[in-house]
């Protein structure tokens, strides 16, 4: 029999596929919250794709998934797979690149399986607990300290503001003081490099679970450290701003934001 991890990969692969031959068709697109929420029939048809994979193999396992295909999730309790389809899907539409499926599975409210799949790059993301993360077969390193004047931070257009839990002054030491910063417009994306350390820190305004459950995973195989940016702890299933990074620098970027 197939274990969890093993179904998970392959599902992964398929759905890659999937939104790989899609490029060759026209997308439906329509807006969601606003004109840059965009969400396309792909998003949709990926999400039921895994909810009807996990609903015939692992009947129990509950599903939250962005496009609300799911569950309605009470609580933590049981095996919930929090999916994001396309994480990044404006790069889907406007650069066919730079976009991933994100799939954290959590037992009672503990990460178990983490899996973020750059689908252009043809790389995978994959972390179990205890047991480590892995950049397609190969075992990534524990993160070490770091100092923002040797870090490179993600960060994106929201720290623009405005917002009145920005404070620009401070944010614009940390960017100054930085050796450089970066966005990439996938928050699972941006996640996993920093768990593989192209990125050394990311921080962002407000996450929802299917953008960060899956790098939580592998986040915390590598020694990252992952708060809220007031420096708070995560709700899984709650909307969070999220400051993820090396070591150190978490704690001076912290300085910095409060
Ligand atoms: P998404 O592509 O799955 O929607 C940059 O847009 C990052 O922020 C992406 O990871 C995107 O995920 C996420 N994001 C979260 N909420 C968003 C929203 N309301 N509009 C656009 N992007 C959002
Ligand atoms: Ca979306
Ligand atoms: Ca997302
Ligand atoms: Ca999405």
């Amino acid at each position: 029999m197939k274990s969890i991890e093993e179904h998970l990969k392959t599902w992964t692969l398929e759905a890659a596929q999937l939104l790989k031959d899609s490029f060759e068709n026209t997308l439906t697109i329509t807006y969601k919250s606003h004109i840059a929420d965009l969400v396309t029939d792909m998003d949709k048809n990926i999400e039921k794709f895994f909810i009807d994979k996990i609903q015939h193999t692992f009947p129990a396992h509950k599903v939250l998934g962005e496009e609300g295909y799911g569950d309605q999730i009470e609580g933590k309790s049981g095996v919930i797979w929090i999916i994001d389809p396309i994480d990044g899907t404006t790069n889907f539409i406007h650069q066919q690149a730079n976009f991933a499926i994100s799939i954290g599975i959590y037992e009672n409210g503990v990460g178990k399986l983490g899996l973020i799949y750059d689908v252009e790059g043809n790389n995978l993301y994959f972390a179990k607990e205890g047991e480590g993360a892995y950049l397609n077969e190969k075992k990534l390193p524990q993160l070490e300290k770091v100092t923002l004047s040797e870090a490179v931070v993600g960060v994106n257009a929201t720290w623009a503001g405005p917002n009145r839990r920005i404070n620009h002054e401070n944010v614009q030491q940390i960017i100054r003081k930085s050796r450089g910063t970066r966005s990439y417009g996938s928050a699972a994306i941006e996640l996993a490099y920093v768990a593989s350390g192209k990125l050394d820190a990311y921080m962002t305004l407000r996450l929802s679970p299917w953008d960060f459950a899956a790098g939580l995973i592998l986040l915390q195989e590598v020694g990252g450290i992952v708060s809220r940016t007031d420096g708070g702890p995560v709700q899984l299933l709650e909307q969070n701003s999220i400051l993820a990074s090396k070591p150190g620098l978490h704690n001076e970027i912290i300085e910095h934001l409060t």
